[in-house]
């Protein structure tokens, strides 16, 4: 999302297209595009299908089309759009989005929020650990408690839409500015990190907003502006759909009620009115039944964004074709006159409303105790204007200063702790003892010494990284540095606050150096250290010259333990291989819970549990030049053609036989773990290689909603105009229910494994990683597909040493298929064939294999990888 809390927010290329535009701003500049690639094309999707057809939805759109049944055209419209921008910049809205209401009918005004860890740009929250740190968790578990507790804050705030999680960015490009409000560069712990914070989000009554739909993997040059479209991301439909799309479908299949479109284009057609992606792909195919928004300003058309099946318009403003301070919307008024005249089919207007209402009662925010909005998202003052976007109003309370922390600061913790990650552990150096003399360098230890929120949403790397920055940060409540935690729990610490090696006495022996490194990004609306969002300047190298801190480091001392606080990968060379580098832990973006959940891991009070939610290379150039950061000189639209396909981070590496330094789902533990006792079993028999047909599509209750027009006075069809006739009756094959033909879910194998403490002093948690190897393509129908790709994990409680615990792993139909683009289907093209589910610890520790065909595993087998 676009920052718009404050004038400050408004920067870079953003103000500057403000300002150009009076003089500029024409057709003409926004035409000028290099032509798509041969053969990328988004085909025509209409008409826009009705919601209301998902059973488990039934409940809610009954309510639902009663209420809008009721609505005027100018209410239906009033609810389809926020109201406006301009009441954020000066006159101080609660929220980062409002909607219009329908007092008349009892439909209030709906607060939409930032953001993905927390609720952003207010006070007396938890600021939880970032995407990426979830993901690194590999824990069901943690990420459905972590999605509990943001949901039971939003609430708390009067928010009803969390507008998160966030799964695209994916993490195709190891730059990208927003990987880290994701989960890692793997559609499936995307799609269950994704799925399980919905779920978490919703229990609590709070409508989760799930973006950015789709492939917003780069920051740079992702808007429309008066100058220049937004770059497009063109896709194949096999590689959309097994990659980029699977996080959505899972996020769909958790019941989300709202999806957030991207900025860009897909195949040059903007998200905000692809109708192939919001029609095609998201309504009929997955079977959304929620309400799909703009990002922020995303929206550059009226009537062609509401046929292409957009519902709600944020925060209400135009910009792509105008200013957005002037109050000018392309719907509210405009789309008022364009039911009015025909060119937007008064039934669309009634699924749009209705979608909207339909995802309020499905949580229950009808409820007379769901709160009002208690905060301002644009002032900490107490009072303010209570009527924002009025010339005139009276004052009143705008900040009631809830606190919604509860005790939420524990799994924030726990979700820290359990994603510090530990690549590299020379003689099992780490954990150390309290008595070690410490030598703590590096800013990156110490919360920022000109305030821990001093700036806004979290513009500089000043201290202590605890999160990315933009629309995704929050306001830290208070925050747990490193260097405090060690501070109370070491006899003798004595710190450097500087990046840059400062002169040092010569070590004893036994004196131990912890060097403190980070690398941030963020989003494209500030750049941060010459990065406009994307590392397009730091590159994937530790920001301040940390490398030559770490190497000044292990030339003075002889043990050295690295700590890397980072959105991201970031190259080790310079230093990974010196004898000093004893120990390097990843701790990610550890939110307000940075240091005892870091300090009781160096102590050895837990065993680090975390895992690489992406790989690290050797080098940047060992991948593909397709996922480096794409600009362009001209004005024209970029194109950035997904030419590798299936094969970004660990695919392509494992396709190319190219060893990362660290590869993904590696973490090491201070203890060791054995797998043993594997066992698969079908379920359901053999599969066919085609689902069982799709459910039929029962017949929308949106469908009986009045589609009458007001009054003839006040329409008017022009002559010879053809109304088209916009009800579907069938769906795609790939359809048939939320996130598509239920069959796919079926269960078609279970498995089993018994992990064990082989240690004898340490306990630790354990993480099993199932992939699945495709037979060779000669086997597979011609399919050719990744060496290997996770499928399902698993995390065990705390082992101590000598036990076991058995884990269980499940692969759907869907797991065991490819997306067929003749048939757009899901199809398993060799049924009886022999699937290999490889079982371990790390996608390059993987010593456990289940075979399809026999059902028989094999303990101690050689990996692919
Ligand atoms: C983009 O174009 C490719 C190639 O024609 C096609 O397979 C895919 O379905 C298109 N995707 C979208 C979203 O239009
Ligand atoms: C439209 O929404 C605004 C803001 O909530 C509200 O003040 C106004 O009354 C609504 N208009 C109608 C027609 O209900
Ligand atoms: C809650 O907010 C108020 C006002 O900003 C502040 O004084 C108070 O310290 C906050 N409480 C907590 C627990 O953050
Ligand atoms: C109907 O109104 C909309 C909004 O003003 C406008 O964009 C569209 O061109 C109009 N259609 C016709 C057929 O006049
Ligand atoms: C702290 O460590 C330094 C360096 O090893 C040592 O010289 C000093 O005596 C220690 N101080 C205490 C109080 O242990
Ligand atoms: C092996 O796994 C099976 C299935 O989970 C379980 O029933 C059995 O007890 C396990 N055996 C051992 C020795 O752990
Ligand atoms: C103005 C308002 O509605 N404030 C609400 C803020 O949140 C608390 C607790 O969640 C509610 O009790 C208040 O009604």
């Amino acid at each position: 999302m676009f920052n718009m809390e404050s004038p400050s927010g408004l920067r870079g290329l953003t103000l500057l297209s403000l300002l150009l535009l009076p003089s500029l701003a024409s057709a003409a500049a926004l035409d000028l595009r290099d032509p798509v690639p041969a053969g990328y094309a988004s085909p025509p999707y209409y008409p826009a299908p009705y919601g209301g057809w998902v059973s488990d939805w039934s409940s809610a759109y009954g309510k639902a089309v009663a209420l809008v049944s009721r609505m005027t055209v100018a209410e239906k419209v009033n609810i389809t759009a926020g109201t406006g921008m301009y009441m954020q910049l000066f006159f101080q809205g609660r929220c980062v989005g409002n909607s219009g209401s329908a007092p008349r009918v009892g439909f209030p005004q709906l607060c939409l929020q930032d953001g993905p860890l927390g609720v952003r740009t207010t006070d007396n929250i938890t600021a939880f650990p970032a995407g990426i740190t979830t993901g690194a968790t590999w824990s069901k578990d943690l990420m459905h408690q972590r999605g509990v507790a943001m949901g039971e804050e939003f609430r708390g705030k009067g928010v009803n839409f969390y507008l998160g999680p966030s799964v695209g960015a994916l993490g195709r490009q190891p730059r990208g500015g927003r990987n880290w409000e994701g989960f890692g560069s793997d559609p499936v712990l995307q799609a269950v990190a994704g799925a399980a914070t919905i779920k978490g989000v919703q229990e609590q009554g709070v409508i989760s907003t799930l973006k950015h739909y789709i492939a917003n993997e780069q920051e740079i040059y992702r808007m429309y502006n008066p100058l220049q479209q937004a770059y497009s991301a063109n896709i194949d439909d096999r590689t959309l759909h097994e990659l980029y799309l699977w996080p959505f479908a899972e996020g769909v299949r958790a019941g989300t009620g709202a999806v957030m479109t991207a900025y860009n284009a897909v195949n040059g057609s903007a998200c905000s009115q692809n109708a192939y992606l919001i029609n095609g792909v998201l309504k009929d195919e997955l079977g959304f039944q929620g309400l799909v928004m703009t990002d922020w300003l995303a929206q550059i058309s009226g009537v062609a964004s509401a046929l292409a099946g957009l519902d709600m318009s944020m925060p209400g403003d135009t910009f792509g074709n105008n200013i957005p301070l002037l109050g000018y919307s392309n719907w509210m008024y405009e789309l008022t006159r364009s039911v009015l005249n025909g060119s937007v089919p008064v039934d669309r207007l009634n699924d749009m409303a209705t979608r909207v209402v339909a995802a309020w009662y499905k949580m229950g925010q009808d409820a007379a105790d769901y709160p009002l909005p208690n905060f301002s998202s644009n002032t900490a003052d107490r009072v303010g204007p209570l009527y924002p976007g009025a010339l005139i109003s009276p004052s009143g309370v705008v900040n009631e200063y809830v606190n919604v922390q509860a005790n939420h600061k524990t799994v924030a913790k726990q979700v820290a702790q359990e994603a510090i990650t530990l690549l590299k552990n020379d003689n099992s150096f780490l954990p150390i003892t309290t008595s070690a003399p410490l030598f703590v360098f590096g800013t990156d230890a110490q919360a920022d010494s000109n305030g821990i929120n001093s700036c806004t949403d979290k513009t500089c790397n000043r201290g202590l990284l605890g999160m990315g920055w933009g629309s995704g940060s929050a306001n830290y409540p208070y925050l747990d540095d490193p260097i405090s935690s060690l501070k109370r729990k070491a006899a003798n610490v004595t710190y450097y606050n500087t990046d840059s090696f400062p002169t040092v006495a010569a070590a004893k022996t036994g004196d131990v150096a912890i060097v403190f490194i980070s690398s941030d990004s963020g989003e494209n609306s500030y750049t941060v250290e010459n990065n406009h969002g994307d590392r397009d300047a730091s590159g994937l190298s530790a920001w301040h010259n940390g490398d030559a801190l770490v190497q000044k480091a292990a030339a003075a001392y002889s043990n050295v333990v690295v700590v890397v606080h980072t959105v991201g990968p970031i190259i080790m060379e310079p230093w990974i291989n010196l004898p000093s580098v004893k120990s390097v832990l990843v701790a990610h973006l550890p939110g307000q819970e940075a240091g005892d959940s870091l300090t009781e891991v160096l102590f050895g009070q837990v065993s680090p549990s975390g895992h690489l939610p992406y790989s690290i290379p050797v080098s940047e150039s060992d991948y593909p030049a397709s996922v480096s950061i794409k600009t362009s000189p001209t004005l024209s639209q970029i194109q950035d053609t997904y030419s590798e396909g299936l094969y970004i981070d660990y695919r392509h590496l494992n396709k190319a036989g190219v060893k990362p330094r660290f590869a993904f789902g590696h973490g090491l533990s201070y203890t060791s773990f054995s797998f043993s006792n594997a066992t698969i079993s079908r379920t359901g028999g053999q599969l066919s290689s085609t689902p069982p047909a799709r459910p039929a599509k029962p017949v929308s209750p949106v469908a009986a909603i009045s589609t009458s027009l007001p009054a003839a006075a006040d329409a008017y069809y022009p002559t010879g105009f053809n109304k088209i006739w916009r009800y579907l009756s069938r769906g795609p094959r790939g359809g048939g229910a939320s996130g598509g033909n239920p069959a796919l879910w079926d269960v078609a194998y279970t498995l089993s494994v018994t992990v064990t403490n082989k240690g004898t002093t340490a306990s630790g948690k354990a993480v099993a990683q199932a992939y699945v190897q495709f037979p060779a393509a000669s086997s597979n129908g011609g399919f050719d597909t990744p060496v290997i790709q996770l499928r399902d994990f698993a995390k065990s409680a705390t082992l101590a040493p000598g036990k076991s615990a058995t884990l269980q792993l499940q692969l759907t139909r869907k797991d065991v298929s490819v997306w067929d683009t003749k048939t757009q289907n899901w199809i398993v093209p060799s049924p009886g064939g022999r699937y290999g589910v490889w079982i371990g610890q790390a996608s390059d520790d993987l010593s456990v294999v289940c075979y399809t065909d026999t059902l028989a595993c094999v303990i101690g087998a050689q990996s692919p990888v």
